[in-house]
């Protein structure tokens, strides 16, 4: 599918090649069948908007298989307390509050007990149960303009929608605005989380780029988007989840903006951020990155060393395909997620193992895919003596 923020065809800066769903881990038996989509990035002028040129349709990707669920981590589950503490100043105690993509309710659980009506878009059905389960009123369906319009008591009464790690992830960004200002009131707000274009470009995380991930936005490209629907941004703050990501406060038109946006903006345009040059800079920051990370894994098997990866992430699945990382380097990966266990990673097929496993069969050194749990996890590791390793640096 095509992109659709823009008709404009995008220029394309960087192509990762053939890759498999992020997330479709896979058995045995179906690796004949595995479905693979050329990747390919492009820089929107217009919108300083780096993006996917083409992905796969969104119910190949989010349905009742999905295997991530936000609460796999500790440092996640109290990061989202706070954002829920941090929201509070935008809500009365009566408010709605809508969450796009709620994923397990790690979030709106915070609002549990309180007398807020709270509400869950997710699309994935196995991820919406868990929802239902941990008592949040969850919506298994994808976030858009026709899903919304039977909600009467929400629409034009929402004081807050909030997001986390999930605008990104959707092609028809124009129809999700749409709908957001459908549902928000007039002095509601919108609050939305994503990985942070100057922090990928910085640390060369170009793991962050995967089908799911179809935009990489800025503080720039983000105040562009929104006023063309009359939706302006109005504070943007910085966040150190998922490698680097920024928090995104967007309110109707009529709002003041804080002081923090023109800072980040001003950085943004001093650091040429949103510039086809940048993109072009980070393109061979990758094809660096690339090299360094194989002749890093040849020297550590030259010397005969085992290594494993940590962590299935969906990040993992570009790294490993793009680089050309396999079972022949890696012997296998652990992870905590069941949906993941015994199965394969996509497209280089290493096994994925539990984490009893990693402890009754450790290698000489590990390679951390979930580099932006980092601490959390060596916290967890600390009786592995080996070396840690991953392609940003830890
Ligand atoms: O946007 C997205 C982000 C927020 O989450 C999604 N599109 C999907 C997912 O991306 P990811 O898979 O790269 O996320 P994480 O949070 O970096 O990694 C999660 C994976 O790591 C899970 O499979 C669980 C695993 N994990 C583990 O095995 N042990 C995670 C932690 C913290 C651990 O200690």
């Amino acid at each position: 599918m095509k992109c659709k923020i823009t008709n404009k065809p995008i220029q394309p800066f960087i192509n990762f090649g053939k890759m498999p769903i992020a997330n479709g881990f896979i058995e045995e038996k179906n690796f004949s069948k595995e479905f693979f989509f050329n990747m390919e990035v492009g820089f929107n002028d217009d919108l300083s908007l780096v993006q996917l040129n083409d992905h796969p349709k969104p119910e190949k990707m989010f349905n009742e298989n999905y295997p991530f669920f936000t609460g796999s981590s500790e440092y996640m589950k109290t990061h989202f307390k706070k954002y829920a503490n941090f929201v509070k100043k935008y809500i009365k105690s009566n408010s709605k509050i809508i969450e796009i993509g709620s994923n397990d309710g790690t979030f709106l659980k915070n609002f549990n007990g309180q007398s807020n009506k709270v509400l869950g878009f997710e699309p994935s059905k196995n991820v919406a149960d868990v929802s239902i389960k941990n008592g949040i009123p969850t919506l298994n369906s994808f976030f858009n303009k026709k899903n919304v319009a039977n909600l009467k008591e929400y629409l034009g009464q929402t004081d807050l929608i909030c997001a986390s790690n999930v605008i990104c992830h959707v092609p028809d960004l124009n129809n999700l605005i749409e709908a957001v200002d459908l549902l928000l009131s007039a002095s509601g707000t919108f609050i939305f989380e994503e990985p942070y274009l100057g922090s990928m470009f910085q640390k060369v995380s170009y793991d962050q780029i995967y089908d799911e991930h179809i935009f990489m936005f800025s503080a720039s490209s983000v105040s562009k988007i929104f006023q063309r629907f009359d939706l302006k941004l109005i504070d943007a703050i910085p966040q150190d989840t998922h490698g680097g990501s920024m928090r995104y406060i967007i309110k109707r038109n009529n709002n003041e903006i804080n002081q923090n946006i023109k800072k980040i903006i001003n950085f943004e345009e001093k650091e040429k951020i949103n510039s086809l040059e940048s993109c072009l800079k980070f393109k061979r920051d990758c094809e660096l990155s690339k090299e360094k990370i194989l002749k890093k894994i040849k020297l550590l098997k030259n010397t005969g060393k085992t290594i494993c990866g940590y962590a299935a992430t969906s990040k993992s699945t570009t790294v490993l395909n793009y680089c050309n990382i396999g079972s022949k380097e890696i012997d296998f990966i652990c992870d905590t997620t069941k949906e993941k266990i015994g199965k394969f990673s996509p497209g280089m097929h290493i096994p994925i193992k539990d984490m009893d496993y990693f402890h009754r069969n450790i290698t000489d050194c590990i390679y951390l895919f979930a580099w932006n749990h980092k601490n959390e996890i060596l916290n967890k590791e600390k009786k592995f003596k080996g070396e840690w390793f991953s392609h940003v640096e830890l």
